[in-house]
């Protein structure tokens, strides 16, 4: 397929987990990925191997957001994969900048790309894959924040089913569970022994393994909705 033939896909947060293994995977089916991050030299490095391409994104800034949809012409598929957590600590405790830091990334983030690609989307009869959790679902001690930020996205993601029924284009809700990233360590705050004993002695999945469910989900013919995809390793039960 020529360049210009292929369907272009943006994944946001997609210098590394599962926002990388989306992007390699969507490449290696013939997609043309845009992958967008703050990080931009792993972006870079990322795009080159998969005949793509990088560009710097911060969802928590609408002038970003802003100059990287002005830099975009077409898009099939938005992946609204950035986001993440910050602290596990009690609501009594909470850390009210860990808050925000989750609603911008998750929730604001979520809405800033998704507007200003919207008209594109539709135009281009898209579909639009949001990143949730099982965090989006299932409420767990010291999650407050997290699971405030992913119930959220999930809540989006309804309400965008309902109101863009009338446009040709596609809305998805992926919830994975415990899946071996930088997602813990992120959580706290470059503390290893804390994020390594998240994933010890326990099956969990791998930022490939749900980038197989969002190729799976994009590759499926236009009239097809998955609305929401749970996914866990076997032992993890919601
Ligand atoms: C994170 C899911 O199960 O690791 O989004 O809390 S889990």
């Amino acid at each position: 397929m020529s360049e210009t033939a292929k369907k272009i896909a943006l994944v946001t947060g997609g210098s590394s987990g599962i926002g990388e293994a989306t992007a390699r995977a969507l490449a290696a089916d013939g997609w043309h990925v845009i992958v967008a991050a703050r990080r931009l030299d792993r972006l870079e490095k990322i795009a080159e191997e998969i005949g793509g391409e990088a560009r710097e994104l911060d969802v928590t800034s609408q002038e970003s957001v802003d100059k990287l949809a002005a830099s975009i012409d077409h898009l099939h598929l938005l992946v609204n994969n950035a986001g993440g957590a910050k602290g596990l600590d009690p609501i009594e405790k909470a850390n009210i900048a860990d808050w925000e830091w989750m609603y911008e990334t998750n929730v604001l983030g979520t809405l800033r790309v998704t507007q200003a690609f919207l008209d594109k989307l539709t135009a281009d009869e898209g579909h639009i894959i949001n990143i949730s959790s099982v965090a989006g679902i299932q409420p767990y001690a010291g999650g407050a924040g997290y699971n405030a930020a992913k119930f959220g996205v999930t809540a989006m993601n309804k309400v965008m089913r309902i109101e863009f029924v009338d446009r040709p284009i596609r809305i998805t809700e992926i919830n994975p569970g415990r899946v071996k990233t930088d997602f813990s360590l992120i959580r706290f705050k470059g503390d290893a022994a804390k994020a390594d004993a998240v994933y010890a002695d326990k099956l969990n999945l791998s930022a490939e393994d749900i980038a197989e469910s969002i190729r799976w989900v994009a590759g499926l013919p236009a009239h097809m909705n998955i609305d929401r995809m749970v996914i866990t390793p076997r032992d993890q039960v919601i």
